[in-house]
C-alpha cells in the first residue's frame, strides 16, 4: 500500500475546436456516416462543451481543459507533398480528394477519451502516473492528433518524479490504439490498486480471431497488451476482453459506447464483450462481492438504442461529498421513453447512482462523441495535482473566459465548403493564439514555434 493520499478524478475535456464540421470521415461511427456534410455550429459545439464542464465543476467534481488542435493542418499536407501558400496548399488538397481537405480541418481531438490510455500511479509498479497517446492511426483525420498530444501531455505532465508519458505506439495497423475509448480502471476507491480493463476488436498480427464484418474492429491486443506492459501493470491487476463483434456491427467503434465505469460500479449492455464470465470471474477474485454489476439486456434497451441514444457513454462520476454517484447524459437520452424510464427505475436500485444530469452535446453527438468520449479520466494524488500544470484546471473565472474567448472568435455555423473560404485559417491562429494565453501553456502550436 503506497502512502499517497488525496486521490481524486480529474476530468480532462477536448476544447471544441473553432472547425468542428461533419466531414463523415469515420467508418462504422453512424452517426458520422449519417450527418456527413451537414452545417455544423463550431460555437454552439464548444458552448456545449463548456457547459458540459461547468456542470462537472459545479458539482464539486475537478475538471480541466485540453486545448484544441491547430487546423487545417498545413505541416500534414506538405508532409504529403503540397507546396505553395496556404490558399493553394488546401485548393490543392480538395482538388486531389475533397475528404482531405476535410481531414485535416478535422476538430476530432474534442474526443479526450482517444487522447491516451492513462494509468493511475496506484497501479503501477514504480508508483508513477503513465500516459501513452493514442496512435488512432485507423483513421487520417484521427492519427495527426497523436504527435501534438504528446507534445500536449509532455508539458502538462512534465515533471518525471510524478508523470510518465510514452510515445504513441508504433504507427501500424497491427498497433492500432484508441485510448481509453477501450479502457477503464475499476477499483473500491480511488487510489486503491484495482482492476485495469483493456477492450479490444481484433488481435493484431494473427488476425483469424472472430471479427466483425461490417465495420472495423479499431484497437488491437497487441496494443493494449504494449500498454500494459510499458504502464508497469501488475498481470494479476489487467484483464484484456474482446469486444463483441456483434456490437461493432451494430455501431459500436469504440466499447465506450457500451461501457463505462467508476470506482467499483460497472454500467453495461450485455452484449458488449465476447467474454462477460471471464470480467464476473475476475472482479469475484478482486473484489469479493463488493461490487455492482449493471448489466443492461437487449430486452431492456436494444443495442441500436443504446447506440443511438448513448446511454452508456454517459460519465458516471462519485460526488465529493457523499457515497453517491451520478450519470451525466446526453439529453437524447432524456427524449427516448425505454432509456429515460430505464434510467429512472435504475436510480431507485440498491446501487450508488442516485442522480441523472442531462446535458445538451448534440453537435458532438452528430459525430459520435456523447459526453464520455469528450473527456480523458485521470486519478490523482494530492502532490499530483500539484505538480500538473495549473493553468488548465478550470475555475469560475477560466469558465467566463473560455465563454468570451468561443463567442470571440468562433463562427456561428460552418459549411462544408467553408473550408475552403481562405480567412478561416487565420482566424483559427489568431483564436489559438489568445488560448494558449489563456491556459498559460506557453507556445505549442506549430506556427508559435
Ligand atoms: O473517432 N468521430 C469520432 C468520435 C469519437 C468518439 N469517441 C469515443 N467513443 N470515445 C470517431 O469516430 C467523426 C468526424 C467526422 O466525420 O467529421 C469522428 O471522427
Amino acid at each position: 500500500m503506497s502512502n499517497k493520499a488525496g486521490w481524486i478524478e480529474y476530468n480532462f475535456d477536448g476544447l471544441v475546436g473553432p472547425t468542428h464540421n461533419y466531414a463523415g470521415l469515420a467508418f462504422g461511427n453512424v452517426a458520422s456516416l449519417t450527418n456527413a456534410g451537414s452545417i455544423s455550429s463550431p460555437k454552439q459545439a464548444a458552448l456545449q462543451g463548456l457547459a458540459k464542464m461547468r456542470v462537472l465543476m459545479d458539482l464539486g467534481i475537478p475538471q480541466a481543459v485540453l486545448p484544441p488542435q491547430l487546423r487545417p493542418n498545413l505541416e500534414l499536407l506538405r508532409n504529403l507533398g503540397f507546396s505553395g501558400s496556404a490558399e493553394k496548399i488546401l485548393q490543392q488538397a480538395f482538388k486531389l480528394q475533397p475528404r482531405l481537405l476535410a481531414a485535416c480541418y478535422s476538430a476530432a481531438s474534442m474526443w479526450a477519451a482517444n487522447a491516451a490510455t492513462v494509468s493511475p500511479s496506484c497501479d503501477t509498479a514504480d508508483h508513477k502516473l503513465h500516459i501513452t497517446p493514442a496512435n488512432l492511426l485507423y483513421n487520417l483525420h484521427r492519427a495527426q492528433e497523436s504527435e501534438f498530444n504528446y507534445k500536449l501531455f509532455n508539458k502538462i505532465f512534465a515533471d518525471p518524479k510524478h508523470f510518465v508519458v510514452h510515445k504513441p505506439l508504433l504507427g501500424t495497423r497491427d498497433l492500432s490504439d484508441e485510448g481509453a475509448a477501450n479502457h477503464s480502471y475499476i477499483c473500491k476507491d480511488y487510489g486503491q490498486s484495482g482492476l485495469e480493463l483493456f477492450v479490444f476488436g481484433r488481435q493484431g498480427l494473427d488476425d483469424n480471431a472472430l471479427q466483425p464484418i461490417l465495420f472495423p474492429a479499431r484497437q488491437t491486443k497487441l496494443a493494449s497488451s504494449s500498454i500494459a506492459m510499458q504502464h508497469q501493470l501488475n498481470e494479476m491487476h489487467t484483464l484484456m476482453l474482446q469486444q463483441n463483434p456483434a456490437a461493432i456491427d451494430a455501431g459500436v467503434f469504440h466499447n465506450d459506447v457500451v461501457f463505462v465505469a467508476n470506482k467499483n460500479v460497472l454500467f453495461f449492455h450485455a452484449t458488449a464483450f465476447l467474454q462477460t464470465q471471464e470480467l464476473k470471474a475476475r472482479l469475484d477474485n478482486l473484489f469479493g462481492q463488493e461490487y455492482f454489476l449493471i448489466e443492461v439486456n437487449s430486452n431492456e434497451i436494444a443495442i441500436n438504442e443504446a447506440v443511438s441514444t448513448y446511454v452508456f457513454n454517459s460519465q458516471l462520476v462519485s460526488l465529493p461529498t457523499s457515497n453517491e454517484m451520478v450519470l451525466i447524459l446526453p439529453k437524447e437520452c432524456e427524449h427516448s421513453g425505454v432509456v429515460n424510464s430505464y434510467l429512472k427505475n435504475l436510480i431507485t436500485k440498491n446501487t450508488p447512482i442516485k442522480q441523472l444530469h442531462f446535458v445538451e452535446c448534440r453537435e458532438s453527438m452528430r459525430n459520435g462523441g456523447g459526453p464520455a468520449c469528450l473527456r480523458l479520466r485521470v486519478i490523482l494524488d494530492a502532490a499530483e495535482q500539484q505538480a500538473m500544470h495549473q493553468g488548465i484546471i478550470l475555475t469560475e473565472q477560466l469558465y467566463n473566459s473560455l465563454v468570451a474567448w468561443v463567442n470571440k472568435h468562433y463562427r456561428e455555423i460552418l459549411k462544408p465548403e467553408d473550408l475552403l473560404d481562405p480567412h478561416l485559417a487565420n482566424e483559427v491562429q489568431y483564436a489559438l493564439e489568445e488560448l494558449t494565453q489563456l491556459l498559460k501553456l506557453g507556445n505549442i502550436y506549430a506556427f508559435q514555434a
